[in-house]
């Protein structure tokens, strides 16, 4: 069989607004704001610069369901440079990007494919091989059952890619979208599945490859490491995979040895010598810092300026370079056990960000139509968001709180 090429990506949420980055300053939210849009730039410019035979986008395109105008008439051009570099795309739209949202409308040109509702069959031919793809986009937000019953198992010519936004049946740690086992996509005969919709990127099995990329730009401190996409050849039953990196802000931790410091100036220096070594490696980040080895640092220097000093001052010390360089946090010994945190952590803030509107309208519908309710003034969807992120923090302190 003929070698084919394509570029897999997914869950690129454009315009993803960093809402739990409310310690930021304006400048730096900007800087952050702008960082799925770069990520999507550096995969247009790859993808004209190495041309491959097609690309399948596996959903959350687009951050909201309301698919902001801006990331619309972004991805729009985007999709232009493809065309004019003769790549067909073939996307279909996820959780966060369902069908039943409501959007301005922009169209595409005409070498995007977009899977319907229904699970069907696209097909292209690659130097005289025919390519056969799979999917589906989200007719709404929650598609709970499982679609694999509507993917047929494949015929003996050419090439059968499935694409699929979903998990793993069973993984508690996110909430169910279209459910799959590995064995089912298996069953399928297929020569590559590609997701979408968990941010991590792995490979859930080999034969055939099952691929998550992962998503393009990490958006908040679970979203840790470098982000991107896969270029993928297929040759026979042969498969090879290249990652390729998009983010241009990557979230870190970074541990941070005090041993033999005593003045807060070394510790200046100390940090700064670290964040800088780590910046030449991965370019602009958000970073946390883990403090270890403080006993030189005396109780009463610590005591003395607040947490929120420490943090301000090595802040200065980035605000406006190039690399950007945002300090997130600074954890000392014994303040908290951050591995405990982001085990508790993840779930709480996946479900909230999983809430959407109609989840809250849901949710509040009874207060408001009590006797008494009816003359609460009701919250704007940015009241929502901010209590979102409140309970989270609350959340969050009650289960961290030591005993
Ligand atoms: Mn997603």
């Amino acid at each position: 069989m003929e070698t084919i090429r394509f570029l897999h990506i997914a869950d690129l949420h454009l315009d993803s607004p960093f809402k739990g980055m409310a310690s930021a300053g304006p400048d730096e939210l900007a800087r952050l704001q702008q960082s799925t849009f770069v990520a999507f730039e550096r995969f247009v410019t790859y993808a004209v610069k190495e041309r491959p035979d097609f690309v399948v986008m596996v959903g959350d395109l687009y951050d909201g369901e309301d698919r902001s105008l801006r990331a619309q008439i972004r991805f729009q051009q985007g999709m232009q440079q493809l065309e004019k570099a003769e790549i067909p795309v073939f996307l279909s739209y996820g959780n966060h990007d369902h069908l039943a949202g409501n959007w301005t409308r922009v169209s595409l040109p005409g070498n995007v494919h977009v899977f319907s509702e229904e699970v069907e069959q696209k097909q292209l031919i690659v130097r005289g091989e025919m390519v056969s793809l799979y999917g589906f986009s989200y007719p709404q937000r929650h598609v709970r059952e499982s679609m694999i019953a509507d993917y047929p198992v494949a015929g003996q010519d050419g090439y059968h890619i499935g694409l699929l936004h979903g998990s793993v049946a069973g993984d508690s740690a996110h909430a169910v979208y279209a459910p799959f086992t590995v064995r089912e996509l298996q069953d399928k005969n297929y020569h590559y599945w590609a997701l979408g919709h968990i941010h991590k990127r792995q490979q859930l099995a080999e034969e055939p490859l099952i691929v998550y990329p992962g998503n393009i730009q990490g958006r908040h401190r679970n979203e840790q490491g470098v982000k991107g996409f896969y270029d993928v050849s297929l040759s026979g039953e042969d498969a090879s995979l290249k990652f390729v990196r998009t983010s241009n802000i990557v979230f870190t931790t970074l541990t941070v040895s005090c041993e033999g410091v005593e003045y807060a100036d070394d510790w200046v220096t100390v940090c700064q010598e670290a964040i800088d070594t780590l910046a030449t490696e991965m370019g602009s980040m958000v970073v946390e810092l883990v403090m270890e080895h403080t006993e030189g640092l005396t109780a009463d220097l610590l005591h003395v300026s607040s947490e929120s000093e420490w943090i301000d001052i090595l802040r200065e010390q980035y605000s406006g370079l190039d690399p950007f360089v945002w300090i997130a946090s600074i954890e000392w010994p014994g303040t908290s056990n951050m591995e405990l945190s982001k085990t508790l952590l993840e779930p709480v803030e996946y479900t909230l960000e999983c809430w959407d509107q109609n989840d809250w309208d849901d949710l509040v519908k009874e207060v408001y139509s009590h006797r008494a309710g009816r003359y609460l003034e009701r919250l704007t969807p940015s009241e929502t968001e901010q209590l979102k992120v409140k309970a989270a923090a609350l959340l969050a302190n009650e289960l961290l709180k030591e005993g």
